[in-house]
């Protein structure tokens, strides 16, 4: 609604109309003016984008241009393939590019013309106007990517397609499924169909452990080879490639589950993880292997259009090929002590099956770091600019992709949801990436292919991926920043990019549907009072004690301000809880931590009990385990928070039991369920402990870790 308030000529007027900033705009006279009579006209070439058009503007498609009003669509000669020319005259609108790719690029330009609504695909209504004019564009990168990891977490061929559509608004012209990974194998090879049968579902009777997430239940799923040509064709039309990535040899053990025979020659040691076989890695001296991994590469080859096939070759747990008699016999065979020789010996193998069908690799950068890889091979830098650099400098055509900008599954402030390790950051921080700025020299910047971002999906699994409500809130609008810098650069600067994104852009976004995260509100509590503020036109709620929301209008009183939390909300748009840092207060009593697992030596129980950091067992959990908090003194407390596992990631952690109290340090009684190995309690008096204990019969891992417990004040 507030774009419909705005006089259309404003648009024209600031170049801040659209998310990939619009070029050059030369102004004309006049209007143009949507009707009942306004009809779509297209090459036949571009017919079926015309028809995809019509499904937004709501107006029909003719072959010939007919009529006082019509869209026109058209391929003309020029130089870059995505670079378009739209013209907005009284009788016509008019997209041309050199390709199809950049007609659509037009179109999303056009889209971003218009009011909001137009997302909505249920037409522009009759008497909406634009001011005549011309606008020519063409992207700063020729790679706008994003990387979706289906293999952590199962998303559908719909969930999928939901995202191509969101990409394509953006200008986002790559796709980057991670297919396989330890936890999931996601695209039916036709010559060995058990892969995605059997690999695609974890848990229950499946071979797959579901090291993340839930436990009990069997579940996933795969794209049969008929539902993913739906989807390349799908995001064709939308300028946008997919490039599938089979991750190789390290992030194996799905595959490993399924087909025991391509691990190393040496048993396994389960004892730990109460019978999973957690190696990761693929053996590079079992000669068979290669027939396997051709049979896979050659269907991957001829299913997928794309030129680069992504092979992976990050993180691989090369200790395992250090314990196997074949891999050590290759090694000497080699003359060499260096497990890496290995690895580089494998993937050049994959480069040549790749070769000989007219592909070419694409790696993580550590495949690539030795410098020995070939130069045909694009790598995509993540462990740091650092690594994006050195790729660069090597000659390799480089997608840089750093952790720390473009990871979408890192958490966007402290309190929030997500992981941590590569850093905590927001759009804003995503929207200052700038090579030059990161030390890239105008030598290494020539071998920029783009950028891209990243959604890894380990904790997705554990936050309802029934719904897409958490990818959005992590995606968004972290990649409405990667889309503009990836497109047009951010010469606008923060201030007027971020006026254009909450002025205008969340609009659009809540129209699209999109759940996006929101700035969190200005919060400052001083004198017993509460203030809150924010600079996007959304509203202000708070919560007492996690009750219903209320809307929040004028400074608060609160002379208890631990009890409040704070969010904003702008139609879609929610943002993250703040509250005063009362709220986040913990305690530490005393207390001893026991268990009926034995303990690591190296990260005692006693870690946990002292506050200090993760303690960790030296096995898995078994049914009927249990772990004791026993306090020094009754502990009366607003709420414990027991956390079992990993400290983001629903892994390592007691997968399914539940937590007892007792008052008196003798009886117990039952207060709840886990839930991804943690659970909170809010007890009623003081008590004297807290028991975890385990109903399940492993987590996949080799042992259990346990987290100091969080304990806050009773006041
Ligand atoms: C590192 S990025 C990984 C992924 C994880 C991700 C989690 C990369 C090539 N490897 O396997 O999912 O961190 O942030």
């Amino acid at each position: 609604m507030k774009l419909r308030l705005l006089p259309l000529l404003l648009l024209f007027a600031v170049p801040a109309a659209a998310q990939p900033a619009p070029g050059r705009l030369v102004p004309a006279n006049g209007e143009f003016r949507f009707s009942s009579a306004t009809t779509l006209a297209a090459d036949s070439a571009l017919l079926p984008l015309a028809e995809y058009a019509a499904g937004y503007l709501g107006c029909p498609v003719r072959q010939q241009a007919a009529g006082a009003s019509s869209v026109v669509l058209t391929l003309e000669p020029g130089d870059a393939s995505e670079a378009f020319r739209l013209e907005i005259a009284p009788d016509h609108v008019r997209i041309g590019a050199t390709s199809p790719g950049g007609v659509f690029n037009g179109l999303q330009q056009l889209f971003r013309l218009l009011p909001p609504e137009v997302y909505a695909r249920r037409g522009v209504g009759p008497g909406t106007s634009l001011p005549c004019g011309t606008i020519e564009d063409r992207p700063r990168y020729a790679y706008r990517g994003m990387m979706l990891d289906v293999a952590r977490t199962w998303i559908d061929e719909a969930k999928v397609k939901r995202c191509i559509d969101l990409l394509s608004y953006h200008n986002i012209n790559k796709l980057h499924l991670h297919l396989s990974d330890d936890e999931g194998w996601r695209i039916e090879i036709a010559s060995h169909p058990e892969l995605a049968l059997i690999g695609g579902f974890r848990g229950g009777d499946s071979p797959v452990v579901p090291v993340y997430g839930k436990w009990s239940e069997k579940y996933g799923g795969y794209y049969t080879r008929e539902q993913m040509r739906g989807l390349i064709a799908y995001a064709a039309l939308r300028n946008i490639e997919i490039i599938p990535e089979i991750d190789l040899p390290g992030h194996s053990r799905c595959i490993g589950s399924v087909h025991p025979e391509i691990r190393c020659d040496y048993p396994a040691d389960t004892a730990a993880t109460g019978g999973t076989d957690y190696r990761s890695a693929w053996c590079v001296a079992r000669e068979e292997n290669y027939a396997l991994l051709e049979d896979i590469l050659d269907e991957i080859c001829s299913l997928f259009p794309s030129e680069y096939i992504h092979i992976g070759g990050d993180e691989v747990e090369v200790s395992q090929w250090e314990k196997c008699p074949r891999c050590r016999a290759m090694m000497k065979r080699l003359r060499t002590d260096d497990p890496h020789r290995l690895q580089e010996r494998f993937m050049n193998r994959l480069t040549a099956m790749l070769a000989a069908r007219g592909k070419r690799p694409a790696v993580w950068d550590e495949a690539a770091a030795s410098g020995s890889f070939t130069r045909d091979s694009r790598v995509h830098g993540w462990r740091s600019v650092k690594t994006c650099r050195a790729a660069a400098e090597m000659g390799y055509r480089t997608v840089v992709m750093p952790s720390q900008w473009f990871y979408f599954d890192m958490r966007q402030s402290p309190h929030e949801e997500g992981h941590s390790w590569a850093a905590i950051f927001d759009a804003r921080k995503t929207y200052g990436f700038d090579p030059a700025e990161q030390g890239f020299t105008k030598e290494q910047s020539s071998n920029i292919e783009g950028f891209e971002a990243a959604f890894w999906s380990e904790i997705y699994v554990s936050h309802r991926p029934e719904t897409s409500d958490y990818l959005d809130f992590m995606c968004f609008p972290r990649l409405c920043a990667l889309s503009r810098i990836a497109w047009s650069g951010s010469s606008e600067g923060w201030d007027t990019y971020y006026k254009e994104l909450s002025g205008e852009h969340y609009d659009r976004l809540a129209a699209m549907g999109v759940r996006f995260r929101l700035f969190p509100p200005q919060l400052n509590y001083k004198d017993g009072v509460f203030t809150a503020a924010t600079d996007d036109g959304s509203e202000i709620y708070y919560t007492v004690d996690n009750e219903a929301p209320k809307r929040y209008s004028k400074p608060l009183k609160s002379k208890e301000p631990h009890r409040l939390r704070f969010y904003s909300q702008y139609k879609t748009g929610r943002s993250p809880y703040v509250a005063d840092k009362s709220y986040y207060r913990t305690i530490a009593p005393a207390l001893t931590l026991t268990s009926s697992m034995p303990e690591s030596p190296r990260a005692p129980l006693s870690r946990a009990a002292e506050y200090r950091s993760t303690a960790r067992t030296l096995r898995t959990c078994r049914k009927g385990d249990w772990l004791l908090y026993t306090f020094e003194k009754p502990l009366a407390c607003r709420e414990l928070f027991l956390q079992t596992g990993h400290k983001q990631l629903p892994k390592t952690h007691v997968t399914t039991g539940y937590a007892e109290i007792s008052r008196d340090g003798r009886n117990f009684e039952r207060v709840g369920e886990l839930e991804n190995g943690s659970i909170t309690i809010r007890p009623a008096g003081s008590i004297r402990a807290v028991r975890i204990v385990s109903t399940c019969h492993g987590n996949g891992t080799p042992y259990v870790t346990i987290q100091p417990p969080q304990i806050k004040p009773a006041k």
